[in-house]
């Protein structure tokens, strides 16, 4: 195998393969961070040509597309008939465009970890484009974590990807302005931390109810607090904001487009239908 970028991410990728008793030649721009590699049993190469053709399976994973455009570039026709995957974190439109870049057999990926739990049952990597590529080398990837197919679209993996940072980043959006909050008024965030896992962790249950709305479009099945009355204690978040002098710029988006259903007389209905107003695009 070959790993091309050796980052956090990508030494981390490096030693699950050589634990897992991958033979595993690598690159980095900086020639540097090879060394324990090489000292845990990798082998350097030092240009992208030479790693690219010293295997089959070539494993991108930089820093964006462009550093893996920079770095590809300079392969000349050693890429012409390898599998590439490519781990680097991205857009879909950014995938679908890079898939036809090369003369390769592609893989997009995205890698829904952090580096110390690659190799662990807790990590799993989203892979999209071609099936070919994904059957031949999945045990091989599957140094990595589990491993989940999604599709002959190139950009799938990275819809995914940033589906769920997505919606982990509105998490800690959410946990960030209740941490803000309390801290002001004399709460330890160590304290107060307990009881925010805990809460998030049940109302977490309620995104089912909320996919089967949305797949339905129906907004009044599974409603256990409507949105009239969401809509109203959202403003009381905002206002206690203001009462400890936080700002309440992560959380303030919600407000508006909670009181647009309610306005346009779904104020029965659930939290779900502000989908509606989201896939109207930018106002
Ligand atoms: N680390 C994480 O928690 C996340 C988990 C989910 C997936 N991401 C994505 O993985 C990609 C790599 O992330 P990383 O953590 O390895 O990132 P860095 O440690 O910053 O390493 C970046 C590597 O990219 C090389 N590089 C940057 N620009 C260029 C360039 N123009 N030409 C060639 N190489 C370039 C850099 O080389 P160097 O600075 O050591 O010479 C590193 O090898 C990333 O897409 C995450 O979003 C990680």
């Amino acid at each position: 195998m070959t790993v091309l970028g050796l980052g956090d991410m990508g030494s981390a990728l490096v030693r699950a393969l050589l634990k897992a008793g991958y033979p595993t030649t690598v690159w980095n721009r900086t020639a540097d961070k090879a060394k324990p590699l090489v000292a845990e049993g990798a082998t350097h190469a030092t240009t992208v040509a030479e790693a690219v053709a010293a295997s089959r399976l070539v494993i991108a994973c930089l820093f964006d597309y462009k550093s893996v455009t920079d770095v590809l570039d300079t392969a000349g026709d050693a890429l012409t008939g390898r599998v590439l995957v490519n781990l680097t974190n991205g857009t879909p439109g950014q995938a679908r465009e890079f898939a036809g870049r090369y003369d390769v057999d592609y893989l997009d990926g995205g890698i829904m970890a952090v580096p110390p739990m690659i190799g662990t049952p807790a990590a799993f990597v989203f892979y999209s484009g071609s099936r070919s590529a994904y059957d031949t080398n999945k045990q091989v990837l599957e140094a990595f974590g589990e491993s989940l197919y999604v599709g002959t679209d190139a950009g799938f993996a990275a819809l995914h990807d940033i589906g769920l940072l997505s919606g982990m980043y509105g998490m800690f959006a959410g946990g960030l302005h209740a941490l803000a909050l309390v801290t002001s008024a004399g709460v330890p965030a160590t304290t107060f931390a307990p009881l925010l896992k805990r809460y998030i962790t049940s109302m977490a249950g309620y995104v089912d109810g909320m996919a089967e709305q949305i797949d339905k479009q129906d907004y009044t099945i599974n409603v256990t607090s409507n949105i009239a009355m969401q809509s109203a204690g959202y403003a009381n978040l905002m206002l206690s904001a203001e009462e400890v002098g936080i700002s309440p710029e992560l959380l303030a988006p919600l407000a508006p487009l909670m009181a647009r259903r309610v306005a346009d007389g779904h104020g029965h209905e659930d939290i779900g239908g502000v989908v509606e107003l989201l896939k109207k695009g930018k106002k």
